[in-house]
């Protein structure tokens, strides 16, 4: 596997193949709990977690923050031609996932190849790496998760892509997922993501919002059936965020997702990508949007990240909380998987983490962390009561009058007539308590 001449091993010399040793471990490069051939109910844990590697994050992104210059360098960033640097990038990228041993990964348009000085030299700078991508998917294994297009970070997006007011510059956001879509089926990529970038605005006060959520609806629709007529068979997935770059993002979070695609059309070719960090800056609970998302049937994929609860920024690190990945896995386990979708790591060492061996770190860190998580999960739901308890909460409707209330054959009067009826109800305590007990208890 090279190109130029250049063997797997140049980028990360130091750090070989990570592999399972077990909770006892005093080693730093290796897995604690995340084995990928264990059993866990009927799939094996990398069935289950379908772990992916973020392309910007981890290959593109030196920790360059408003304030300051980068503090990583990579070892491709040395050629300055563009190609190059995207080419030795690229065989670095896979050295990376091979060593980490993760089965997928995702890109933008813009982080696996350069954008041109016409849409025609971006479409074939992208095709050439694309290529490369290709040869090192079969020869290595890895699969791609899902394509986007960067539709935020060149000055022409400024004011939003697809809803953008200025149709010329829709056209350019279409010429874009046109060619990142193509990328995608090429690569036997298993989904396709828009993550609305800038779609949504600074101020309302000069802003249409009718008509960009329409103009919004009308692009994501061409790009679903342009996807479809080139053979794209996997599915679509909007990722929630609330703000940032945009004072406010129409994407706003799960249930605002929802009830967009169901307005416009998309319900049934799209889900949700949902990130942890994300649902926080929207303020709710990564459970929450999960759940939100899974009850409508949308749960498509996640983003594998944390947010920090006392800024509000998007600050994507890597997920360290047990306490969220067990909730989370609780959600995926109910819903029977993510797949064709998965735990995509949307996430970034500290500006501070600058040695090369963080990246390995970190990525170990989240995938012990999601897999700790996966069988916490799976020992609660299949273990305890916790399910059952839940669902007991419930049981006055599962009969007699509060199952006639549930299906629609009752009425007001109804209502009226069975409280004054039975009279007071006795007081039920919600026990969340006990809950929280219970998943302590479970943590082994
Ligand atoms: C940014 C988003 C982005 C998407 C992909 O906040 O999380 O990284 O995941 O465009
Ligand atoms: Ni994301
Ligand atoms: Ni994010």
């Amino acid at each position: 596997m090279t190109s130029k001449g250049v063997t797997t091993s140049e980028f990360f010399p130091e750090i070989g193949k990570i592999n399972y040793e077990g909770p006892d471990t005093d080693h730093v490069f290796a897995f604690r709990y995340y084995d990928e051939h264990r059993m866990v109910g009927n799939k094996t844990m990398k069935d289950h977690l379908r772990f992916a590697i973020a392309y910007w994050h981890s290959f593109c992104n030196t920790g360059s923050d408003p304030f300051g210059a980068g503090t990583r360098e990579f070892p491709w960033d040395k050629y300055s031609d563009p190609m190059d640097n995207a080419k030795y990038k690229l065989e670095g990228a896979f050295e990376f996932f091979t060593k980490i041993g993760a089965p997928y990964y995702c890109f933008h348009d813009r982080d696996i190849a350069p954008e041109g000085n016409s849409v025609a030299q971006s479409e074939k700078n992208l095709q050439e790496i694309v290529a490369m991508a290709k040869e090192y998917q079969k020869t290595t294994g890895v699969k791609l998760l899902w394509g986007t297009a960067n539709l935020f970070s060149h000055p022409r997006y400024m004011n939003g892509a697809s809803t953008n007011p200025d149709f010329q510059v829709v056209c350019h956001a279409g010429a874009q997922v046109k060619a990142a879509l193509e990328a995608t089926v090429e690569l036997g990529g298993e989904n396709y993501v828009f993550w609305g970038g800038r779609e949504g605005y600074a101020s309302l006060i000069n802003t249409n919002m009718k008509r960009e959520l329409n103009h919004m609806g009308q692009f994501l629709r061409m790009a679903r059936d342009y996807g479809r007529k080139i053979g794209f068979k996997g599915v679509y997935l909007i990722e929630p965020k609330p703000a940032e770059p945009s004072k406010h993002q129409y994407d706003f979070d799960s249930a605002t997702v929802i009830g967009f695609l169901r307005d416009q059309g998309l319900a049934d070719d799209f889900k949700l990508n949902v990130e942890q960090n994300h649902a926080i800056l929207a303020g709710h609970t990564f459970a929450h949007d999960l759940q939100a998302a899974a009850d409508a049937g949308m749960l498509g994929s996640i983003d594998a990240n944390m947010g920090d609860v006392q800024n509000g920024w998007d600050t994507d690190y890597f997920p360290s909380d047990l306490y969220d990945c067990i909730h989370a896995m609780m959600i995926v386990l109910q819903q029977g998987g993510l797949a064709p979708g998965g735990l995509n790591f949307d996430a970034k060492v500290r500006r501070t983490s600058s040695d090369a061996e963080d990246m390995f770190i970190a990525h170990i860190l989240g995938m012990d962390t999601f897999a700790r998580g996966l069988l916490i999960a799976q020992n609660i739901i299949e273990n305890s009561n916790f399910l059952q308890m839940k669902e007991n909460r419930y049981s006055s409707f599962d009969s007699g009058e509060g199952a006639a209330f549930e299906n629609g054959s009752l009425t007001m009067e109804d209502l009226k007539n069975l409280a004054e009826k039975n009279g007071e109800p006795k007081k039920t305590s919600g026990k969340i308590e006990l809950y929280e007990m219970l998943i302590n208890n479970y943590i082994r």
